[in-house]
C-alpha cells in the first residue's frame, strides 16, 4: 500500500479548501493510498518552479522524509517540470489530482471502451507535460500514475504517442459506431428513457438496482454497487417494467467529480451521449455530504459541457437516514429520501412515473368482443384500472399515451 502526503495550495479562497482536501484523501483512498497527512498553503501566486513557494516544498520534504511517505499528491493540476523539481526536492513520486483521477479511471475501466476512454485522456495528459515527466518517469517502477501508457512508452517520442492516439481514438470509434447501432434500435422502439446522474458515490447504481427489482426479473443484471468514488464507470442501461406494465429504459452513468480532468470528460464524451438522448434526468443527491449543493452545481456544469440541454430533471435527495437537519430542496421537482429503504424507492418510482408519463391520461374504452385481441394487448402492455363485461363489449379504463390514444380513438367512450 502506498502512503501519502497531500498537499493543496489554496488560490482562490472560497471556503471549500477542506473539501477539497478530503475529496482527495477520498480519492487516494479510492486508489488504495493511505493518507498519512494533509498539509495545505493559502499563495497569492503560483511559482513556475514548484507551484508552492520554496519554503512549503522544504517542510513537505521533511514530513516525507519523517512519515515515511512514498508519495505526495497535490489537489493542483501540476506542470511537467515543477513535477520534475518537486521530485528532485522531495525525493519521491508526486503526481496531482489529476493524475490520480486518471489513475483510478485507469484501474476500474471494465469495458474495452472504457479502456480506451482512459488510455486516451492519459495520453493527452502527458502530451504536454512530456519534457518535465520524460525525466520523472525514468526513475520509475511502475506504481500509480504510470499505469496504462506512462512507463511503457517512456522511451517513445511525441510522435509515436500522437500516433499511439489516433491509432487509439479509431479504435473507440469504431467501438462507438456499433454502440449508436445497437441504441438507434432500442430509440426505434419509442419507448421512454431516463438517465441516472449526479455526483461519485450518491447511489445511482443503488437507484438503478432498485429498478431491476422492481421488475422482479433479471435480478442477476444487478450493478455493482460500493461505498467509494467511482464504484461503477461503465453505462449499464436496464429494460424496466412496473406493475403496472408501464416501462422505460433506465441508465446507470459515470459519476462526477470536482474538477473532473477536462481530457477525460471529452473522451468520456461517447458514452455520456446516452445522456443527452434522455427524455428524463434523475439527478441523485448525496445529502450526508455537508457540500452537497456545491455537488449539484458541479454536476450541472458538467452535464452542460457534455450538451445536455433543455431535458427535465428529478431531483433525488438521498440518504436522508444519514442525517440529523431537515432539508430544504433547492431544486424542484424533487423528493427526500433514502434508497436503501422501501419507502424511498416508492416515493422515486412514483415521482418517475408522474414526470415520464405525463401524456398519459386515463380513458374509457369499449372494445366489441370480436376484437378480444385488443383487450389482451392492452391488458399485456398498458395500466388497466378498471374491465367490465357489458352487452355491446368489454368496457376498460386503462391510461394511454397521446399516440395510443390517438390510435385507439374510435373507441373511446
Ligand atoms: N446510508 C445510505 N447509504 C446509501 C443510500 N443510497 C446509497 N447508499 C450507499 O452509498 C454507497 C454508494 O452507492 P452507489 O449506488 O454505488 O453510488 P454511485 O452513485 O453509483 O457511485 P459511483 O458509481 O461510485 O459513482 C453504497 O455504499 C450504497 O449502499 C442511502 O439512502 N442511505
Ligand atoms: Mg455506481
Amino acid at each position: 500500500m502506498y502512503k501519502a502526503i497531500l498537499v493543496g495550495a489554496n488560490l482562490k479562497s472560497d471556503g471549500l479548501m477542506d473539501y477539497y482536501m478530503e475529496e482527495l484523501a477520498s480519492l487516494a483512498v479510492a486508489r488504495d493510498i493511505e493518507v498519512l497527512y494533509t498539509m495545505t498553503q493559502s499563495i497569492n501566486r503560483i511559482t513556475a518552479k514548484y507551484y508552492i513557494g520554496s519554503g512549503k516544498v522544504e517542510e513537505i520534504s521533511t514530513f516525507a522524509k519523517n512519515l515515511d511517505a512514498d508519495i505526495v499528491i497535490f489537489n493542483n493540476e501540476l506542470s511537467g517540470s515543477q513535477i520534475r523539481n518537486l521530485e528532485n526536492e522531495i525525493g519521491v513520486r508526486v503526481i496531482d489530482r489529476t493524475m490520480l483521477i486518471l489513475d483510478i479511471f485507469a484501474v476500474r475501466a471494465k469495458t474495452k471502451e472504457a479502456m480506451l476512454q482512459v488510455e486516451i485522456a492519459q495520453l493527452e495528459y502527458m502530451l504536454p507535460r512530456l519534457s518535465g515527466l520524460r525525466e520523472s518517469l525514468g526513475r520509475q517502477q511502475g506504481g500509480i500514475g504510470s499505469r496504462g501508457p506512462g512507463e511503457k512508452k517512456l522511451e517513445l517520442d511525441r510522435r509515436r504517442i500522437e500516433a499511439d492516439r489516433s491509432r487509439l481514438r479509431k479504435e473507440l470509434s469504431d467501438i462507438v459506431k456499433a454502440r449508436k447501432i445497437q441504441r438507434k434500435n432500442r430509440t426505434k422502439s419509442s419507448i421512454k428513457k431516463i438517465a441516472i446522474v449526479g455526483y461519485t458515490n450518491a447511489g445511482k447504481s443503488t437507484l438503478l438496482n432498485a429498478l431491476i427489482e422492481c421488475t422482479h426479473r433479471d435480478i442477476d443484471k444487478k450493478v455493482y454497487v460500493e461505498d467509494m468514488l467511482f464504484a461503477t464507470l461503465e453505462t449499464s442501461t436496464r429494460h424496466i417494467i412496473l406493475d403496472n406494465n408501464k416501462e422505460f429504459i433506465a441508465t446507470d452513468t459515470v459519476g462526477f467529480v470536482s474538477d473532473l480532468p477536462h481530457n477525460l470528460v471529452e473522451s468520456f464524451k461517447s458514452t455520456l451521449e446516452e445522456i443527452t438522448e434522455a427524455d428524463l434526468l434523475i439527478h441523485i443527491v448525496d445529502t450526508s455530504n455537508t457540500f452537497y449543493e456545491n455537488q449539484i452545481e458541479v454536476t450541472n456544469k458538467t452535464l452542460e459541457e457534455i450538451g445536455v440541454r433543455d431535458i427535465p430533471v428529478i431531483y433525488i435527495y438521498n440518504k436522508y437516514d444519514l442525517i440529523e437537519e431537515e432539508i430544504k430542496p433547492l431544486h424542484y421537482p424533487s423528493v427526500i429520501v433514502s434508497l436503501l429503504e422501501e419507502q424511498g424507492i416508492k416515493k422515486v418510482l412514483n415521482i418517475i412515473e408522474k414526470e415520464l408519463f405525463k401524456d398519459y391520461e386515463k380513458v374509457l374504452l369499449l372494445i366489441p368482443y370480436n376484437e378480444g385481441e385488443l383487450v389482451s394487448y392492452f391488458n399485456e402492455n398498458t395500466h388497466i384500472i378498471s374491465q367490465k363485461y357489458t352487452n355491446e363489449g368489454t368496457l376498460i379504463e386503462l391510461e394511454l399515451s397521446n399516440i395510443l390514444k390517438s390510435k385507439y380513438s374510435k373507441y373511446i367512450k
